[in-house]
């Protein structure tokens, strides 16, 4: 017998939970959430997780784990009596992950294929913890175009390698594809968040979503590289011209996911550069500290306002 229920409460309320599209799962006795270390088997989820309210998601476990002790006094979370922020996701070995009162802070690794796995995960724990209206948030790094280190780009929209608005799956020998789309309200909201004192401007804009950091990138600095850094230069420039503001490696997939589920998204990322200048991440550890802790602020003004805190 689970810990968990996969369904409860009246029509209406299953109407205002999240959307897993998926048959196969109710059939499914238990289900486990193996990458997080989680599952309805062993837990009550909705015991757990059923008051979170915002997943805020980003690339390092330490950079999360930062983040969880700054959103825990930003918005004066006291953990019971006893006990300390924990990983809950350790013993998977592969994300962490630290619940902070109504806010879940987790490591999504790098690419679309390590967040796409953890998306599929968090999005079925907030179906069995039977959570209502969440919101997601990616909290990260990127390479600016046309803006320089330090500032932060909101995402409107994600394109693939290809410059299309899509992420693109193999499914059973085909392509599968789900619209890359993000919430164009929340990502409105989040950028009115900026204040005029803030070291840094904020700018909504389309992001590139490359496979890799190298040559999917247009880098010159790679192991490999047959083109030319006129060639760059003109990528670049298109894509600037089409409104891409900045390129990260899992922006597709976030927007795909989220969209597909019926979840309010943003993507938030801080540019360690100006690509049209160079490839090569060289500002100091003290300054991308700094720099990275920039969307964490935006994030949280938006957590403290909903939570009537500020
Ligand atoms: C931004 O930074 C990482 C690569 O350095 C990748 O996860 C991303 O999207
Ligand atoms: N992350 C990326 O994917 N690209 C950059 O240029 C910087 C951070």
């Amino acid at each position: 017998k689970c810990k968990s229920q996969f369904h409860g409460g009246t029509e209406a309320r299953k109407k205002e939970l999240i959307h897993v599209k998926n048959p196969h799962l109710e059939r499914m006795p238990c289900d486990t959430l193996y990458h997080i270390h989680l599952g309805t088997e062993y837990q009550d989820l909705q015991a757990l997780f059923g008051d979170i309210k915002f997943v805020c998601m980003g690339g390092t476990p330490a950079r999360m784990k930062e983040f969880a002790h700054f959103i825990k006094n930003e918005i004066g979370y006291i953990p019971p009596y006893g006990t300390t922020l924990e990983d809950i996701s350790k013993l998977g070995h592969r994300y962490s992950m630290f619940k902070v009162g109504p806010v879940l802070s987790v490591s999504h690794g790098m690419g679309v294929p390590s967040i796409g796995i953890l998306l599929h995960e968090m999005i079925k724990l907030m179906y069995h913890a039977q959570v209502k209206d969440p919101v997601f948030f990616r909290i990260g790094t990127c390479g600016g175009i046309g803006i320089e280190g330090g500032n932060i780009v909101i995402t409107s929209e994600a394109l693939n390698g290809y410059g299309e608005p899509n992420f693109d799956l193999p499914v059973l020998g085909k392509k599968m594809s789900r619209p890359a789309k993000l919430d164009s309200n929340l990502a409105m909201d989040l950028k009115n968040l900026t204040l005029p004192e803030d070291p840094w401007d904020t700018t909504i804009g389309k992001t590139m979503c490359a496979d890799d950091f190298y040559e999917g990138q247009g880098r010159l600095d790679g192991a490999f590289c047959e083109y030319s850094e006129a060639d760059k230069i003109a990528y670049l420039t298109k894509l600037h011209k089409n409104g891409v503001r900045n390129i990260e490696m899992e922006a597709v997939i976030f927007g795909a996911l989220t969209h597909h589920a019926g979840i309010r998204a943003a993507i938030v990322c801080v540019t360690l550069l100006n690509r049209l200048n160079g490839d090569q991440i060289n500002s100091t550890r003290e300054e991308r500290d700094e720099w990275q802790a920039r969307p964490q602020k935006l994030v949280s003004r938006y957590i403290k306002n909903q939570l009537n805190l500020s």
